[in-house]
């Protein structure tokens, strides 16, 4: 496994990184889950600036400021909402974390942390979705020296667990 992948168990709110990934929704005005929790911390400013972002398809991400967050930068992506897994989801999902950091390799972002985008309210399988989320990245890293982090931020034990797996941190 590649060593600037890292796995952690936590609010993702409280990270000192470049970026944090936030699960939106295409209006990109706040919601729930880590949406909200995103916008509670980062301060009304934040959706003040994502009202002139025009929104955001599924599998697209845009960028903002963090206001009052530590991190620099916000990068929301949609991801997709399940409807059984004939409707396009895998590619969708995979959209969203490649989308993301295409966005973030064109900033000068260096460490970069991501939700398990639309394991929540979404709907998206947990183990299915991480194997998304893993192998996007590392295709990605391969070709990209300068991006120095990537943490994956499980806020439930199932996605820890899922994750400390699939990213053979058995002992951790
Ligand atoms: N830090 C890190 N992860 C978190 C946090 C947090 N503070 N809070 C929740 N999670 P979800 P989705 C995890 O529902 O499925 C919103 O209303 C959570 O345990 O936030 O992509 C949006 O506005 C789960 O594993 O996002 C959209 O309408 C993961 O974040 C919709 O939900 C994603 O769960 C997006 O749904």
């Amino acid at each position: 496994m590649d060593s600037r992948i890292k796995l952690i168990k936590g609010d993702i709110t409280r990270l000192a990184v470049d970026a944090i990934v936030n699960a939106a929704n295409p209006s990109l005005l706040g919601g729930g889950g880590v949406d909200g929790a995103i916008h509670r911390a980062a301060g009304p400013e934040l959706k003040e600036y994502c009202k002139k972002c025009g929104g955001a398809r599924h599998g697209e991400a845009k960028i903002s400021p963090g206001f009052n967050l530590p991190a620099k930068y916000v990068i929301h992506a949609v991801g997709p909402i399940w409807r059984g897994g004939n409707h396009g989801e895998e590619e969708t999902l995979r959209n969203a974390y490649l989308n993301s950091l295409k966005l973030a390799v064109k900033h000068g972002i260096k460490t970069i942390a991501f939700p398990n985008i639309s394991t929540g309210v979404y709907g998206f399988p947990k183990e299915a979705a991480a194997d998304i989320a893993i192998r996007t990245v590392k295709e990605f890293l391969q070709s990209h020296p300068e991006i120095e982090e990537v943490i994956f931020v499980t806020f439930d034990d199932e996605n820890y667990r899922i994750y400390a797996e699939k990213l053979d941190l058995k002992d951790e």
